[in-house]
């Protein structure tokens, strides 16, 4: 009763699985792992990196992946399995190009997944042993799997005002109320602080530059009737936090007793806290618990990998903190970021689906020479967004914000677009800029950014019209 491609084809695809069976558009397989013969000489592989920021494209298998540098960056790039290996694998999922464009997808139902693809191989590897094959036109394929995994469509996706791509972390009380004057005309719904508030990485109080507190400025965002949002990055610290100093058995450790790393940031070596630490997840859930009385109902989770460390393996551990947290937060809009995409599905409301925007293009020493895609900038951001567009009858995914200033700002006007147009195709309308930043025709364009939805028809892959505009992103691929 339903369509089989595979069969319509008559493409023959040999299966090592332990069992197999018929499901809308495709088969179901079971098995720790399962080899998918793919007779289709294929070039290009479908890599899905493991969280937000991990590299997310069609690869090219005549090329190994390149080693990510510097090393110590590994652990908040992507599951450092993917970035250790000599061959294509990919998180939760891979896909193989035939020669007309039609793709054959092996995806995991589960979580903690790695596929690996060759030319004439997909290979899936994980506990749970529960995958989805399906062959056909891309959009149909990853839109058959899509049905397969959890989903959790919450309502109204948000229209807000972040403070990290403007001031970053030089944020203090003072700056906040003046932009909170600035933007209380323009219908924002969420005014959301971000990093920069807190004493250190672990310690979730405010530092000095917000003498007042958190509680006060909560209550100054929500009198200009918006909701207030806090950034938190609950599993992850500093070795100079009071919290490392006070509870140094919570920190993830290998058999030897040795931090796992968890990368390097703000100038520092970063540990996790151990998700699986019944401690921790109380210790966590009242962290949530007190920002929540504080006034915030919009919490942006970052740095979320440090809860799945030391990659696919943690993710049932992730996913058993992560249900926690929800629990505990209630109502809250979860924002997850920096967070492993396939295990937040049915938990987060909304997902960051790429890396960071920034005001530039690229910055080609990291991309080119240090061959890290993971960066910040608008064409590592919207190249993986692209490729995680799929997604969104899951969750509503943020492709990071949209730039309307020429201040401040390295990027052209075409390039500002391509990013606001992600907005529109997501729905997820987010902009750091400070309305005193804007000219009066920059203004003009934020605010229609925000009070009406454009149109949205995709022509492909990578063509959209949006309203009046056609856009095409093929070229930054
Ligand atoms: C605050 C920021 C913003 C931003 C988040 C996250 O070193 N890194 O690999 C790295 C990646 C992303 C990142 C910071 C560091 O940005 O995505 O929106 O909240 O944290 O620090």
């Amino acid at each position: 009763e339903f369509s089989d491609p595979l069969r319509e084809s008559r493409l023959e695809v040999p299966v090592l699985a332990e069992a197999l069976g018929p499901v809308p558009g495709g088969y179901l397989l079971r098995g720790r792992e399962v080899q998918v013969f793919a007779p289709l000489a294929s070039k290009r592989f479908f890599r899905h990196g493991w969280q937000s920021w991990s590299l997310t494209a069609w690869v090219d298998l005549g090329y190994p992946p390149k080693p990510l540098l510097p090393e110590v960056r590994r652990p908040q790039a992507d599951d450092p399995f993917l970035l250790e290996a000599s061959e294509w694998w990919g998180s939760g999922l891979g896909a193989l190009e035939g020669p007309d464009g039609k793709v054959l997808l092996l995806g995991a139902l589960g979580v903690g997944a790695r596929v690996l693809g060759r030319e004439d191989l997909l290979l899936g590897r994980y506990a749970e042993g529960e995958w989805f094959l399906g062959y056909g036109e891309p959009a149909e394929v990853f839109a058959a799997y899509g049905r397969l995994l959890p989903r959790r469509l919450s309502k109204g996706p948000p229209r807000l005002w972040c403070s990290w791509y403007s001031f970053y972390n030089r944020i203090h009380e003072a700056l906040l109320l003046e932009v909170l004057e600035e933007v209380a005309g323009l219908p924002f719904e969420v005014f959301q602080i971000d990093d920069g508030w807190q004493r250190a990485l672990g310690d979730w109080e405010p530092n000095e530059r917000f003498a007042r507190g958190m509680a006060f400025l909560a209550e100054r965002i929500r009198e200009k009737g918006f909701r207030a949002g806090l950034w938190l990055a609950p599993f992850l610290v500093t070795p100079d936090s009071l919290l490392v100093r006070a509870h140094p058995e919570w920190i993830l450790r290998d058999g030897d007793g040795r931090p796992i790393p968890a990368g390097f940031n703000w100038g520092k070596p970063l540990y996790a806290l151990d998700s699986g630490n019944e401690e921790v997840l109380d210790h966590v859930a009242g962290l949530v618990r007190k920002v929540r009385a504080w006034g915030y109902d919009y919490l942006k989770l970052d740095f979320l990998y440090a809860a799945a460390l030391p990659g696919a393996e943690g993710e049932v551990r992730y996913c058993k903190a992560m249900e926690r947290i929800r629990e505990e937060a209630g109502e809250a809009y979860l924002l997850f970021c920096g967070a492993p995409i396939l295990a937040s599905l049915g938990l987060a409301d909304g997902l960051r689906v790429g890396p960071d925007v920034a005001p530039y293009w690229d910055n080609e020493d990291r991309s080119f020479w240090l061959q890290d895609p993971t960066g910040p900038g608008l064409r590592n951001a919207l190249r993986t967004t692209l490729h995680r567009l799929w997604l969104r009858e899951n969750v509503q995914v943020d492709p990071d914000v949209a730039f309307f200033r020429s201040r401040f700002s390295l990027l052209s006007l075409e390039e500002m677009r391509l990013q606001e147009a992600m907005g529109e195709i997501t729905g997820f309308k987010a902009t750091s800029d400070p309305p005193s930043w804007l000219s009066p025709e920059e203004r003009e364009r934020l605010w229609a950014f925000l009070s009406r939805d454009k149109e949205v028809k995709p022509l492909g892959p990578y063509r959209f019209r949006v309203g009046e505009e056609v856009l095409d992103y093929a070229f930054l691929l």
